[in-house]
């Protein structure tokens, strides 16, 4: 095994794609599903006012409304069921599959289970990545160098080249080529180069591999990679339940590449001598930015298809007609490292948001409609915000309300909230109905959000605002009355109306400064860490004008 010089080295990347994933989730729950054709179909529209239907709910449906497929087994896809067919048509093809209908809440489709289930993997592959970036609900961006690394140096080299290969396809191998060549579309539907298990023609491939990398340290990383990915899969599967597929590869767009070549339940490692093989005839749009409008401008300006073809375009016309992203898209069809970005650790999420679309005859036509969908809007955002409680120990300080109405016109409201660790549904309800007041009279809405944004920590918001109001002299009041600081803490109900509690501070302390010809004490460093919407309420409740132009320019617009 050649040395290893960390750092000069590119990353181990994985990627992670969940197989069939809300079939997968749905099995997980049913087991009488486990090996059957079934397919997930969205709830029919048009449901206000009948009953949520719930995940621990009968929802296999036979027949009666059925809204769309939106995931099937590859036990339905052998079929010929295919997504976007309607319940009836997958029945047709079909008679034996089973439709589960997703659940419901607030009148809409409630795909918590699967965002549990897509976060548990997350939080699963954590434990042994440098980094997971989420790309979507099922898919999971992985740096695994550290882990590799730690296998290169726990594991004989022949070991590692074993269950590498036995587990692994190549993407230069003939079957991975003839895989990439299909269209995006077709290969999001799933075709029989992409399911085949013939790994037949492997042998010959890893041993050249095996034979090449003893000189290669990039290489052997890379297969170190494909062990870890191998395990963590098992991982998934043994802990969770689920299946997925892999990729393993230098950087993330080419892991995505190599595992969507082979699925489901199948992993395929990319090393760097094979980009070129796999990309030569790769259809433009199953690069990342290019299945839109944008890829099909490529394609037409240069009369080209294939990753390959573009490669052949004289690299200063590339540059001379696209000057912004030429550079990018040479690398990207030429699958160099420097068209991608690392791999994102996890973000918490910025904000929490849901919503609505009313087209046609169901849009929006009075405020009471208005607040009726509101209410709808609330449960579910309520439920997400306990959860960042729960598990984040943070809370949201800002509501808004964005209504597009059928002119076209976008308005949207912003208040300040304070839900603190207990909020109620009410709260957020009423804050969002005042919201809505203020967009003046509404009538012909398309489409209606709420969102809890500016996300604080529990503890530092009510760390920093008790500093804010200085501890010091909080301490020497308890200490005049004879109490503990202490004490009084631990009597104080957690977060209970934090702002109110601040404003009631704030009074007395301004009372206490005017009555001492004094300003009350104002830790600047603190309140500026705050969310600017508690820094302006702070400072004018203060009587201070807020110091715009010193805080941090989050944009919210603070009620009159
Ligand atoms: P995908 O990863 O696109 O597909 P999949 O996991 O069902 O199947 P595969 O094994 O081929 O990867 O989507 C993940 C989930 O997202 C899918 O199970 C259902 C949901 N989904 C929708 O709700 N609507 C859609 O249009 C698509 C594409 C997916």
């Amino acid at each position: 095994m050649p040395p290893l010089q960390r750092g000069a080295l590119p990353p181990v990347v994985g990627f992670i794609d969940m197989d069939c994933f809300y079939v997968a989730v749905e099995r997980a729950r049913d087991p009488r599903l486990l090996g059957k054709p079934c397919a997930v179909v969205q709830y029919p529209t048009g449901q206000r006012g009948r009953p949520d239907l719930r995940p621990e709910d009968d929802r296999w449906r036979t027949g009666g409304p059925m809204g769309g497929i939106i995931a099937v087994s590859y036990e339905a896809r052998a079929r010929g069921v295919t997504r976007q067919m309607s319940g009836a048509e997958a029945k047709k093809v079909c008679p034996e599959v089973i439709l589960v209908q997703v659940p419901t809440a607030f009148g809409k489709a409630d795909l918590q289970i699967y965002k549990d289930a897509g976060d548990a993997v997350v939080d699963l592959l954590a434990s042994r990545c440098d980094a997971t970036e989420k790309r979507s609900v099922d898919e999971v961006a992985i740096d695994i160098t550290g882990a590799a690394e730690h296998l290169l140096a726990s594991r004989a080299a022949a070991e590692l080249g074993a269950a590498a290969s036995a587990a692994t396809h190549l993407a230069d191998s003939a079957l991975s080529v003839d895989a990439a060549k299909v269209t995006r579309s077709s290969a999001r539907q799933g075709h029989d180069k992409q399911q085949s298990r013939d790994t037949s023609e492997l042998a010959d491939g890893w041993e050249e591999v095996l034979r090449r990398a003893a000189s290669d340290p990039v290489a052997w990383r890379l297969i170190a990679g494909a062990v870890v990915v191998k395990e963590l899969r098992q991982q998934v599967e043994s802990t969770l339940g689920f299946t997925c597929s892999g990729g393993v590869a230098t950087n993330k767009v080419l892991a995505k590449l190599g595992c969507g070549l082979h699925k489901p339940n199948q992993q395929t490692l990319l090393l760097p001598h094979a980009a070129p093989v796999l990309l030569k005839d790769l259809p433009l749009d199953r690069l990342p930015g290019l299945g839109g409008d944008f890829g099909q401008a490529v394609k037409s300006r240069f009369g080209v298809q294939s990753a390959g073809e573009l490669l052949q375009v004289p690299r200063p016309d590339v540059l001379k007609q696209f000057p912004q992203r030429g550079e990018w898209l040479l690398a990207l069809a030429a699958g160099d490292d420097s068209a991608a970005e690392a791999v994102k650790d996890r973000q918490l999420v910025k904000s929490l948001s849901n919503g609505k679309t009313f087209f046609g005859e169901k849009r929006l036509r009075s405020l009471e409609e208005v607040d009726y969908w509101l209410g709808e809007l609330t449960g579910e955002l309520h439920r997400r915000y306990l959860q960042q409680v729960e598990k984040h120990q943070r809370t949201p300080s800002t509501l808004q309300v964005s209504l597009t109405l059928d002119q076209k016109e976008h308005l949207t409201r912003q208040q300040p909230i304070q839900l603190g660790s207990q909020g109620t549904p009410e709260q957020i309800l009423q804050t969002a109905k005042a919201c809505a007041r203020r967009a003046g009279a509404v009538s012909g809405v398309i489409s209606l959000g709420l969102s809890l944004s500016n996300m604080i920590p529990l503890e530092a918001s009510s760390a920093s605002l008790s500093k804010f109001f200085g501890r010091k002299s909080e301490g020497a009041a308890s200490k005049e009355k004879g109490e503990k600081p202490q004490e009084k803490a631990k009597a104080k109900p957690k977060e209970a109306n934090l702002l109110g509690a601040c404003f009631a501070r704030a009074a007395a302390a301004q009372r206490a400064s005017s009555d001492q010809q004094k300003a009350p004490e104002v830790d600047e460093g603190v309140l500026a860490e705050l969310p600017l919407n508690i820094q302006q309420e702070i400072l004018r409740e203060l009587g201070q004008e807020p110091k715009l132009k010193k805080l941090r320019c989050d944009v919210v617009e603070i009620d009159a």
